[in-house]
């Protein structure tokens, strides 16, 4: 739990206002009576049989649930097509001509899609695909920047019965080559270059490096994004737009089984390697889709959508790619940074498309608000009505901040709950009924039964903080951990029982019975929304020939909710010198990604250990944290600890004087 759990918990508490729904926004919404959660909560089952019936079926499901802990079956033995239900259903229905995606790239090149181009161009990429010797079952590795043809690529994928595994853009070359691996890709998908904050991005050189480290990959399509010039391996590497150009625009979608896999998406966990988190096909597209048309409150004749997330991640999968478009939503798609080439760009792009809808990530909100509200002021921001929040708690300041500047006081806010294991939303308020607490997800979605626990399993009286975890699967539980079926169950289902899901986070519930999320309690960091485990930031360092030992810890920070500090003891003849934090900071960023570099670096002779030789971490969040370290009677060095309390303390003191930028 971030810092002090209990004295968050009395924070929060000091702050239970309600902000009701707006009346204007109440009278239309999608959901207005109350009794939709208590019907959902009696017949779940029922209820999410309801939500799937919104989809097209190729074949009808034979059972809505088969339930062995912990393997969950969603509606066996039905057949449909993801592709052919963002999509073709839509065209079919003489929706053609209805734009799918508003495409901005950084530097002010736009591309509008509708559904039947957007349709046609994966049924394109698909054939492609398969000349590549892309299957049913076969894993595409994806390794692109924020243009269209990321969504294209994945409906592809999902049209023909091939698996996608998206690796975030940011991600290292490294990082790259462990995930071709761990999912056994031959065919990657990248781009010569990405646009961010006016530079161009090398993507081609870091997806080269990655394939030079494995043997695995035959094929790789290469998108023309720059135009930067780049090697071309003959053989391996073709240009997307010769080889998709030249492609039929006819692909029938392959009928899936409900339970084939659509995707595989790498998060960190507690230890260094990654998790495969695997999703599949009927369960998560009837999560998604309703979470996405009940949540935000979807009009899709009306609506101009827009998740600010980047695809990299789950929340541009589920609410980029796969829920607004089963919804047959107009969504904007942006390539950038947010703030370029001014603190305004988002605003402005709000303003020219006239967005109705804006979900974004707390970190970004705090960015905002340095930047400060004349920004947003100077646009005419008129048109939301409706603002979500996702990544990580937002803070009430925060959620006050959006809510005025951003939503004029008019729109409702969703602080949505989720994980890239539940694949869609979990807790959230319902923005038609719920009376919103700033700071507070509050409800289980229809259908969810979250349960707050102590350490023996035990439900937690209102007012205790306790473990979040959820009591009944979800359509869009993740099923397994990609090629690690014993570490799903052991990371998930073995805490308090093989049919009770650990969340991995602490949370509260309230005396009006809403929970409130309260960051995670494992090992697991959370920097501008994004995932990280101390282990693989470690891993990374040691890495480094200069490092013997190093122990990573998450402190807070006002804008990235979390921010790195790395404690390292040097290697035999290794000597401390000006530069060496910047390089191992370098080194972090080729291994991981630059999200992954600490923002503090400390050098120590010795790090504080156990009597069995462990690293007492605990003592090391301490002095991230900036508290006087707590009980050193169990350690076999309690030096050590003093020592690094001092260096700590001295080193940031220099940070803050004048003349030091960094
Ligand atoms: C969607 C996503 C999951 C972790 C999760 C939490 C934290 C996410 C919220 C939140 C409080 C929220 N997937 N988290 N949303 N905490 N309130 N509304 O972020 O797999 O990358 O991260 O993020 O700790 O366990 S994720």
């Amino acid at each position: 739990m971030g810092s002090d759990p209990q004295s968050a918990i009395a924070s929060l508490d000091a702050r239970s206002e309600r902000v009701p729904p707006p009346e204007a926004f109440a009278a239309t919404a999608r959901v207005r009576d109350p009794e939709v959660l208590r019907r959902a909560d009696e017949d779940w089952q029922g209820w999410w049989a309801e939500q799937a019936e919104h989809l097209r079926w190729l074949r009808p499901w034979d059972r809505v649930l088969h339930w062995d802990p912990p393997h969950a079956q969603w509606f066996v033995g039905g057949r449909l097509n993801v592709a052919d239900n963002c999509l073709d259903r839509h065209v079919e229905a003489g929706h053609g001509d209805q734009v799918a995606f508003h495409w901005e790239g950084e530097p002010g090149d736009a591309r509008s899609l509708t559904y039947a181009e957007l349709r046609d161009e994966v049924a394109r990429c698909a054939n492609a695909l398969r000349e590549l010797g892309v299957g049913k079952g076969d894993r595409v590795n994806v390794y692109l920047p924020m243009i269209p043809e990321l969504p294209v690529v994945m409906l592809a994928c999902a049209r023909i019965g091939a698996i996608h595994s998206v690796v975030f853009a940011g991600f290292s070359a490294q990082s790259l080559t462990d995930r071709i691996e761990d999912a056994g890709s031959r065919v990657l998908v990248t781009a010569d270059g990405s646009y961010r904050k006016g530079r161009t991005v090398p993507l081609k050189e870091a997806a080269d490096d990655a394939m030079a480290a494995t043997d695995l990959v035959d094929a790789c399509l290469v998108v023309r994004r720059t135009g930067d010039p780049v090697a071309m391996e003959p053989g391996r590497d073709h240009w997307y737009h010769e080889v998709v150009g030249r492609q039929d625009a006819d692909c029938p979608p392959e009928p899936m089984d409900a339970e084939d896999v659509l995707f595989i998406l790498y998060t960190s966990g507690t230890t260094g390697k990654p998790k495969g988190i695997t999703h599949t096909t009927g369960g998560y597209l009837t999560q998604v889709a309703s979470t996405a048309r009940l949540v935000f409150d979807l009009q899709p004749d009306h609506d101009v959508y827009w998740c600010a997330a980047d695809i990299g991640w789950v929340t541009g999968h589920s609410y980029i790619v796969y829920g607004p478009l089963a919804n047959r939503v107009t969504s904007l798609l942006y390539e950038g940074a947010p703030d370029h080439p001014a603190p305004d760009r988002l605003w402005e792009m709000v303003a020219r498309h006239r967005a109705t809808i804006l979900y974004t990530a707390p970190t970004a909100i705090r960015a905002f608000m340095r930047a400060g509200p004349e920004h947003p002021a100077a646009h005419d921001l008129s048109s939301l009505r409706l603002l979500g929040s996702v990544g990580e708690p937002i803070n009430p300041e925060a959620w006050r901040w959006y809510h005025e500047h951003i939503g004029g006081g008019r729109c409702p806010i969703v602080d949505t709950w989720w994980q890239t294991e539940t694949g869609a939303i979990m807790i959230t308020p319902l923005p038609g009924l719920t009376h919103a607490k700033p700071g507070a997800a509050q409800q289980p979605f229809p259908g969810i039964k979250p349960v707050v626990v102590d350490d023996r399993g035990d439900p937690v009286a209102p007012g205790e903080g306790g473990y979040l975890t959820l009591q009944r699967p979800w359509p869009a539980m993740l099923r397994t951990i990609w090629g690690d079926d014993q570490r799903y169950r052991d990371t998930y289902w073995s805490r308090f029982g093989s049919d009770v899901y650990f969340a991995g986070d602490g949370a509260k519930l309230d005396e009006d019975g809403d929970l409130w999320l309260l960051g995670r309690v494992d090992d697991v960091m959370n920097v501008s929304g994004h995932r990280l485990s101390t282990t693989e930031v470690e891993s990374a360092l040691v890495d480094h020939p200069a490092v013997a030992e190093a122990a990573v810890s998450g402190r807070a920070d006002a804008l990235t909710g979390q921010a790195i500090v790395a404690f390292v003891t040097l290697a035999g003849e290794a000597e401390e010198h000006d530069g060496l934090a910047d390089e191992l900071r370098a080194h972090v960023a080729d291994r991981i990604g630059k999200l992954a570099r600490p923002a503090e670096l400390h050098v120590a002779p010795d790090l504080p250990k156990t009597r069995s030789g462990k690293i007492m971490r605990r003592l090391l969040t301490d002095l991230a944290e900036g508290r006087e370290p707590g009980d050193v009677t169990t350690l076999a060095n309690p030096d050590a600890i003093r020592a690094l309390a001092e260096r700590t303390r001295q080193a940031r003191a220099a940070a803050r004087s004048p003349g030091n930028s960094e």
